[in-house]
Formats: C-alpha cells, structure tokens, sequence
C-alpha cells in the first residue's frame, strides 16, 4: 500500500524540502497553532457559510464528457481570495516552512516565486472522490513529468481522515511519463490532525477523497509558481491595488505586486 511521509515541523526545513521533493508528497504534524486555526475558521467561516455546496458549480463546469464535474464534486464548498478575505491567511501564505520549499524547488527556475491559488476547501458529508490531477496540469506546453513549476500545500484546519475525505495523493507520481495511471495500491490518503499541513509538489497526482462521515472536512490550500508564470488565480482581481497597499511588504510581493526579472513592470504612478 502506498504511504505518505509523516514529519514533524520540529525537524528541519532541509529535511522536510528533501522529503517533498524524493517522495512528491510529506504531511508535517504541528504546523498551525490552534488560535490561528480558529481566526481563519473565525474570518472565512462567513464566506463558507454563504458558499454554495456546489450545486451551481456542478451545472456551471459540466461538460457534455462531465469531466468538469468530476473536476468539482458535490458537497464541497470553495472560497477562493483568501489574502483579501483573512488577515490570519497571512501566517499561512508566509510560513517558513512552505516557502523553505519554495526557495529549493522553485528559485532555482526563476527570479522570483508567486501566489499560484488559495482555496478554503470544505468537503461535506456524501461527497464524491475528485478526479486525480495535476497542480501543473495548466502548463501543458511542457511534457509530463514537467519541470518543477508550481508547489503546493493543504492545510488541516479540521482532521483529515480517509473518510472524510482526506487528500488523495499518488506518491512518487511527479516522475511518472505522461499517460500512466495509478492503481488503487499507489494511491493514500492523507490522514492528519488538525494543524498539519500537507505539501505536494506541482506533479504529483491527487485529488480530494469522498466523504463517508456525517462531518465536514475543512483544509485551506495554498499554491506558489514561478514568477513567470500566469497565476492559476488571478491575484490583482481578487486582491485589487489600493487593498494590496496595506498589506505587509512580503504578501504584496509574493501576491504579484513586483516585478521577475524584465517582467511585470508597472507605471510609477501606480506604484504598489
Ligand atoms: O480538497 C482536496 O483535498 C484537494 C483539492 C484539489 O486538489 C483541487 O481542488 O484542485
């Protein structure tokens, strides 16, 4: 059966980084300290409470194939703009930890690293399994398995269980030729406590779990890519200039408002 590393974020940030990048996927324990948890839970919880369990969605995305719709399954809420919606997402968009990563498996391919997408992911009870994918599936100009470009993390407001619907992950598939699919024994949930965090690297297959409790399964996902990239969301809508301007220097940057190199200039009279 497959696993996925467990580490504690006592151990250091090389070791955790190398981990990540041998195996495509680690969850580290003790990430989140719970005050934190509870003013995200505190600050989007108006959001999710308002966010509609997807049966929009569902009709929205369906193609006549379905596979947007097993893209979005039902019964899982997303709100999306996190950096304009919680102050506490700033502890997570700037942890040492993700951006330790970031640092090793991204810097090396460009000037500078950027928000790729934020997501609070609520998955409710009878939620089906989501498709196995990609974070950078949205790249296909390169050939799989692609070099490393986006880096991803899925942090554990609630437990994460395999019944609940704990993340789906395929380790070891960041290396894998385009085309090859998993058997059911490649593939493990991700189960953790609340305040761990699971990261994945840009190629690894996975995709939320079903849930067959009666709770919910509350994660906020985070993503970074190379600063030459587009942004799988677009951070100057959801994060527009003059609110952008009262954030701390570090989330401006890592939102966009700079520039990768020759790129991204700006006027100076729009100066963020
Ligand atoms: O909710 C999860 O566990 C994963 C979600 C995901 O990968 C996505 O929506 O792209």
């Amino acid at each position: 059966m497959a696993s996925i590393p467990l580490m504690s974020s006592s151990d250091s940030h090389s070791d955790i980084v190398a981990t990540l990048e041998r195996d495509g996927c680690v969850v580290v324990t003790g990430a989140l300290d719970e005050p934190t948890r509870k003013s995200l839970a505190r600050e989007l919880g108006p959001y999710i409470e308002r966010a509609d369990a997807n049966a929009d969605l569902d009709a929205k995305y369906r193609t006549e194939s379905g596979a947007m719709a097993n893209f979005y399954p039902g019964s899982t809420k997303r709100v999306t703009a996190l950096a304009a919606r919680s102050e506490s997402f700033r502890s997570i968009l700037t942890h040492p930890m993700t951006l330790a990563a970031c640092e090793k498996i991204l810097k090396p391919n460009c000037v500078s690293y950027q928000v790729h997408a934020t997501s609070a992911l609520v998955v409710g009870p009878g939620a089906t399994e989501q498709v196995l994918h990609r974070e950078d599936d949205g790249f296909p100009f390169f050939t799989v398995p692609r070099p490393n470009l986006v880096v991803a993390s899925m942090w554990a407001i609630s437990d994460f269980t395999a019944a609940n619907g704990g993340t789906h992950l395929v380790p070891g598939s960041h290396r894998w030729v385009a085309g090859r699919r998993a058997r059911d024994d490649e593939v493990a949930a991700a189960e953790m406590l609340a305040g761990s965090v699971l990261m994945w690297m840009g190629g690894t297959l996975h995709g939320a779990g079903a849930n067959v409790s009666d709770g919910w399964r509350f994660g906020i996902f985070t993503s970074y890519s190379l600063g030459w990239l587009r942004q799988e969301e677009n951070q100057y809508v959801d994060t527009p200039i003059a609110l952008a301007r009262s954030m701390p220097r570090e989330v401006r940057d890592l939102l966009g408002y700079r520039m990768c190199g020759a790129l991204g200039f700006y006027d100076p009279g729009t100066r963020p």
